[in-house]
């Protein structure tokens, strides 16, 4: 692997990575694919404290649906989060809440984080809340996000938290699905100098939700005019400072849920996939050590929110686990300007920094400038998640903003696998822009063929991306669904977890995520990846970002067509020919684009995905501007339209399709 493509892992002065070799990392990961039960018995015991031991690691299968992990082990999550670095370092930084208006920012200790927990458990057990309920949690970035999902799980409470930018109509679905009799939200949240009227969205929501019976309201900015309506509502502020700080944890069992988590499928109402308490706490602790070699001292700083899975795993369970510090970053990387994150990583000392592909494209389409000032000289690790990053993307992290001496780790997964499955390792892995390269320990990869499921064994090959064997933090069912768990994930292919992704395993056993399998396109027998378009379309010195989706068409199948944003203002026909020649270049002919249209801006998701769904239907003309007048055709022709962050896209897409 000498290519001029392939970068070797970076070394730093003075610091050892918790593996040292590609060799090194071979070996682990053939023991946790052939010996499971010893390779995460002892990595349980490692990582984890356990009030009872396991007496079995691994049981139960894909077939059946009936996974489980550690039975007969007892722990508590918020013990092994806070309870034992408070002991062992209670002085120690648990938490850096970096809040929207720049300069502010908040340091709580373990010690700190501990007793608002436990004060937090005391409010839920006075209002009810008992092993095994469901709690709705509907909060901005502040640490009482962190601190309320921890004093669920103090008490053994399940959480659904549910991102404070969804609407109140999907916020009401989130409750009824799940059950929620308690709602913790906030007065309203800030968000790049904006208000977000969270209670006052609850409240609509919960018109609909007749067995919530109480609201616990965490006051932000403490607006007088914000709606609230005693007995039901009560403040966060006065209900603690009734309560003790300790609340002794209750023991779980391994396999009790911990929290659900809703994700949208391709079709029908959002999931609620469900996680289960010391399987998924391996998984997070364990990619978070070894995936960002996270050492004692560090400061990890995860750009997610908390309301993804991302922000579940990687601002709150992982880094906590391991009894680091931790981020919560509550604006967005323009706020005042383009030089927010940088500002924050000298300040905080950011040794490890994760965001994704669409953030860093933003940034890129903004320059070197705003990153130029900053030393950034505490990076070690820079992750990326969320979708594929292209090759662009990848070198300008690392370039600019990684200066060439910090790893990049591209980390595939999912909601579903509840930690990364596919991804480089500091200290280990050569990587290559673009791929996400081998898995992770315990992820045994296949790659199938869609149409006769058999693997597509060597290199070379692609296909549908599927699991071979359980592993620990992999969701155990959907809420209240087990059918539609079974059906999504394990019977499409028998024997195998689906992920619903594409990938091909290149010449050096290499993956590369080729995006939903509903994004691959074919075009007269050729499979070309939206994202290799996407890729394509980037490298043009005018374009910004790009969406790719596939349309009928008559003679080959499928064609292709490209939305494009720009650098800077302009369009023209020339331009659209030039994206053109751009991918017959970079593919060849035969993945030419039927058409490219240059548009001002691409529907997203407030995470920041491209909703290609949209597109796709848009570009196949399943929807025309004529429609836009009818709001009920939209959505029936649409769909779910919810979780889309600037609702006026749709129409200034239709009338650039015209
Ligand atoms: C963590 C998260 C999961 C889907 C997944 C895939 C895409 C995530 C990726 C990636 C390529 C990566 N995805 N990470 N694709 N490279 N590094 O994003 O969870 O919101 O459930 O999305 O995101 O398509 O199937 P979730």
């Amino acid at each position: 692997m000498t290519a001029p493509n392939v970068f070797q892992p970076p070394t730093h002065e003075g610091h050892t990575t918790h593996i040292g070799s590609l060799d090194e990392y071979r070996r682990m990961h053939r023991e946790s694919i052939d010996n499971p039960e010893q390779f995460f018995g002892k990595l349980g015991r490692e990582l984890l404290s356990w009030s009872k031991p396991s007496t079995t690691v691994k049981s139960g299968g894909f077939h059946d649906g009936d996974i489980a992990w550690f039975l007969g082990g007892e722990l508590n999550v918020s013990y092994n989060c806070v309870d034992r670095h408070a002991a062992e370092n209670p002085d120690r930084v648990a938490i850096i809440w970096e809040a929207d208006e720049p300069g502010h920012d908040e340091r709580w200790t373990y010690r700190k984080l501990q007793q608002e927990v436990c004060r937090f458990a005391n409010v839920l057990l006075k209002f009810g809340v008992r092993k095994g309920d469901t709690v709705a949690i509907y909060l901005p970035m502040v640490p009482e996000a962190a601190v309320a999902m921890l004093a669920c799980t103090r008490i053994g409470a399940i959480h659904s938290t549910v991102f404070a930018g969804f609407s109140a109509e999907a916020l009401r679905d989130r409750i009824l699905d799940a059950d929620c009799r308690i709602l913790i939200t906030a007065d309203q949240g800030k968000r790049g100098g904006k208000t977000v009227h969270l209670k006052q969205i609850a409240d609509e929501a919960l018109a609909g939700c007749p067995h919530v019976r109480n609201v616990i309201v965490f006051q932000r900015t403490g607006d007088m005019a914000v709606p609230f309506s005693a007995p039901r509502d009560v403040w966060w502020h006065e209900e603690v400072a009734d309560q003790r700080p300790y609340c002794p944890p209750v023991p779980m069992n391994s396999e009790d849920p911990l929290f659900m988590l809703y994700t949208s499928g391709s079709t029908g109402k959002p999931k609620g996939v469900l996680h289960t308490q010391a399987g998924y706490l391996l998984g997070a602790a364990a990619t978070c050590k070894y995936v960002f070699d996270i050492h004692p001292g560090d400061v990890f700083g995860c750009m997610a929110d908390v309301g993804w899975i991302t922000g579940h795993s990687y601002i709150v369970y992982g880094p906590l686990a391991l009894g680091v510090t931790t981020v919560m970053f509550e604006s967005v990387p323009t706020y005042p300007n383009a030089s927010r994150y940088w500002v924050m990583v000298d300040k905080h000392r950011i040794t490890q920094f994760y965001t994704a592909p669409t953030a860093i494209r933003a940034l890129r389409r903004l320059g070197d400038e705003p990153v130029a000032p900053y030393k950034l000289d505490s990076l070690r690790v820079l992750g990326s998640v969320g979708e594929p990053i292209n090759p662009e993307a990848w070198l300008w992290y690392h370039d600019v903003v990684g200066r060439k001496r910090c790893m990049i780790v591209d980390t595939y997964w999912q909601t579903e696998t509840g930690s990364h499955i596919i991804t480089p390792l500091p200290g280990v892995t050569p990587t290559k822009p673009g791929s996400a390269t081998l898995p992770f320990f315990g992820i045994d990869v296949a790659i199938l063929d869609p149409e006769t499921g058999r693997e597509l064994e060597g290199n070379d090959v692609t296909g549908v991306l599927a699991v071979r064997q359980p592993f620990p933090s992999l969701t155990r069912t959907v809420y209240n669904n087990h059918r539609r768990y079974l059906d999504t994930y394990m019977r499409p292919y028998n024997g195998y977890y689906f992920t619903g992704d594409g990938a091909t395993r290149d010449s050096d056993g290499y993956i590369w995520i080729n995006g939903r399998l509903d994004d691959v396109i074919n075009v007269a027998g050729h499979r070309i990846s939206t994202a290799e378009v996407e890729a394509a379309l980037i490298l043009h010195p005018a374009c910004a970002e790009a969406a790719v989706v596939g349309v009928a068409h008559d003679v080959t199948g499928q064609a292709i067509v490209c939305f494009c944003t720009l650098k800077s203002h302009g369009a023209g026909d020339s331009l659209e020919k030039a994206l053109i020649g751009q991918v017959r270049t970079h593919i060849g002919p035969f993945a030419t684009p039927q058409r490219v249209v240059i548009v001002h801006d691409l529907p997203k998701t407030r995470s920041g995905k491209i909703m290609r769904r949209i597109l796709r239907k848009i570009a196949g003309k399943e929807v025309t501007i004529k429609d836009y007048d009818e709001p009920e055709s939209i959505a029936a022709k649409l769909g779910d339209l919810s979780t889309l962050a600037e609702p006026g896209v749709v129409k200034h897409l239709l009338e650039r399709f015209a």
